[in-house]
């Protein structure tokens, strides 16, 4: 029998469920997800692996706007991720779709390959409210299929995939067929530490933090990771940490219980809060803290 392997692009704004859709279609949680935009932050494959097809889906971060050296990191992820792919894919959010979507579909309206137009959070509106949008959007005759999503009950995810299967040359696998991402167990667990901070700490500091690993040991029966939340700002420093240490511990804990059920191995954090003014514009802190060049 025949196989088939390709590379299929998840592009669109922060927050429309980009990462919640590549996790829905790989079926392992490959990408981290949060209520707070801009969650993803560098480019992350998704691999799906069936009988006689390997699909790498390219998880990207939203197209934004942001004038830091990290948001230009993020942008170049983005951009990059389109070309020589097989398939690109824009996510829409059913209830906030505007006129930067529209600007992002137009940008893929040249391009070689099929393009997918994904309504994600479907279950969230209603065929009335849906309608004028949906006619919006079918001006864009270049576009191979318009499909409604929801990315967190499973609706149409097995759809979408088979209609992207069917835009796939024949080809031998990219990644070893027992693989699920490109990214390390390092990275997954760095990834996993900033969803829990994102989930728990509240406005604008999110956008502000990385995780810097400072010793991850990766011991048979216990991995034990020291790691520092990094902040731009000496004001959310005690915020971060919290009463007694309890936003620390609340991080550590729900993160070490992710990684533990990731890895299947007892899991030891230890975190801290560290201060780095302006690190979002230092290049020697973005690669220490996982923003690679030779990742885009
Ligand atoms: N109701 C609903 N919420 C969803 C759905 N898909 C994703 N979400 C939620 O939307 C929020 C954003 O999801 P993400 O997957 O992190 O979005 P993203 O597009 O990857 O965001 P960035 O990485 O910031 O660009 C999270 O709170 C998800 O739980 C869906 O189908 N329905
Ligand atoms: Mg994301």
């Amino acid at each position: 029998m025949s196989f088939k392997s390709g590379f299929v692009a998840i592009i669109g704004k922060p927050n429309v469920g980009k990462s919640s859709l590549v996790n829905a279609l790989v079926g392992e949680k490959v990408s981290i997800t949060s209520p707070k935009a801009q969650t993803t932050r560098n480019r992350i494959f998704g691999i799906k692996n069936g009988e006689n097809y390997q699909i790498v889906f390219v998880d990207t971060p939203g197209v934004q706007h942001t004038k830091s050296k990290l948001g230009e990191y993020m942008t170049q992820a983005t951009d990059g991720a389109t070309t020589d792919v097989d398939a690109i894919v824009v996510v829409l959010d059913a209830l906030r779709v505007n006129q930067e979507d529209f600007k992002i579909i137009e940008k893929y309206s040249k391009v070689k390959c099929p393009v997918f137009i994904v309504v994600n959070k479907i279950e969230t509106t209603n065929f009335e409210k849906m309608y004028p949008i949906l006619d919006k959007l079918n001006k864009y005759d270049f576009v191979k299929k318009f499909i409604t999503t929801s990315a967190i009950r499973g609706v149409n995810v097995a759809e979408l995939e088979k209609d992207l299967l069917e835009c796939l040359p024949e080809g031998e696998a990219y990644y070893p067929r027992d693989e699920y991402t490109d990214k390390s167990v390092r990275f997954m667990c760095q990834e996993i530490i900033r969803e829990k901070a994102l989930l728990f700490l509240q406005e604008e500091i999110p956008h502000g933090i990385a995780i810097e690993i400072m010793s991850f040991i990766d011991d048979p029966d216990c991995i034990k990771i020291n790691a520092n939340i990094v902040t731009e700002s000496a004001r959310h420093k005690q915020i971060i940490i919290g009463a007694n240490g309890s936003m620390l511990k609340q991080i550590g804990v729900a993160a070490r219980k992710d990684i533990e059920e990731l890895t299947g191995t007892k899991v030891m954090i230890e975190l801290f809060v560290k201060v780095k003014k302006d690190w979002k514009d230092d290049l020697n802190a973005l690669t220490e803290f996982g923003f690679n060049k030779k990742d885009i």
